[in-house]
């Protein structure tokens, strides 16, 4: 089977200093994290950063020092998030894309495609709006990764690609097991891959408690595999993970289990098509 390519989401903008006081925040914590994380198998990270208070925030600066600092520390594909934080206005989100250049450019960004739960709260991306992030990705070369948190948002990829704002072969990211959008279930995991359209490749991210057993679909039905902080503070129940490294090392030697070798960062390259023709 093609390897697998890791992605550690290293930061996110929902968890607080005060669920994980070990959380990356500063542009050190996250260069050393994206580090480690690479140094344990990871070849994409998925990149949110935070303000001095530890906030979230899509401040282009504060990507800029991440960015660069991460490229100090380690080879990897550097993954910005334009989906920030809830209540962000659109133009906000977009910073990371629209606003960097030379050696802090990402080499791909996140666009979600549709509206959903999100907790309380609701993750808004009316299609106008993901259209613009769409073709500001594409006008600057950013590979987009379409974050999927309902199955709806496939059919809306899909509907981008034909208007051209989208290149396919599209890569996706199975984000499963937000509370309030589609739960981490195997049959819901299968449905969303038979949605898939010819060609695409995609990642899989178990939220929370559907961690592990989503990375092992992923595994098994030859996709890739994000993991991270970003979206489970916890190893196992009730047991809080130690960092990003630690959560890479078990997708690592589930990967061994199943006989997948884990992506280098050339197979990553290749397999995401970011930086080849
Ligand atoms: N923080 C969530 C509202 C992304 O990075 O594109 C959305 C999110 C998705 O994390
Ligand atoms: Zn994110």
């Amino acid at each position: 089977m093609e390897p697998v390519v890791i992605t550690a989401a290293i930061v996110g903008a929902e968890v607080t200093l005060e669920q994980l006081p070990h959380l990356p925040v500063t542009t050190e914590q996250i260069a050393r994290a994206a580090a480690e994380a690479a140094a344990a198998g990871a070849t994409v990270i998925h990149l949110h950063v935070r303000d001095e208070a530890g906030s979230p925030t899509q401040d282009a600066g504060r990507f800029r020092e991440a960015i660069l600092a991460i490229r100090e520390s380690c080879e990897v594909i550097v993954q910005v998030s334009t989906g920030g934080a809830m209540g962000m206005t659109p133009e906000e989100r977009l910073q990371p894309v629209t606003h960097l250049e030379g050696a802090a450019r990402p080499d791909m960004a996140s666009l979600t495609t549709g509206s959903c739960n999100f907790g309380d709260e609701v993750f808004l991306n009316p299609l106008p709006d993901v259209e613009v992030f769409a073709r500001a990705m594409r006008d600057r070369g950013i590979r987009p990764e379409v974050e999927v948190f309902e199955a709806g948002m496939i059919a809306a990829a899909q509907r981008l690609a034909a208007s051209g704002a989208l290149e396919e072969p599209l890569h996706f990211n199975l984000v499963m097991g937000v509370p309030g959008a589609i739960p981490a279930t195997m049959p819901h995991a299968v449905h969303l891959v038979e949605s898939l359209p010819p060609g695409a490749t995609w990642t899989v991210s178990g939220i929370g408690r559907g961690q592990t057993a989503m990375a092992a679909f992923g595994l098994l039905a030859g996709g890739h595999v994000r993991t991270g902080l970003e979206d489970n503070i916890y190893y196992r129940r009730g047991q809080p993970a130690e960092s990003n490294a630690q959560l890479v090392e078990r997708v690592v030697r589930l990967a061994a289990e199943f006989e997948r070798p884990v992506a280098t960062i050339a197979d990553a390259r290749r397999i995401l098509r970011v930086g080849v023709e």
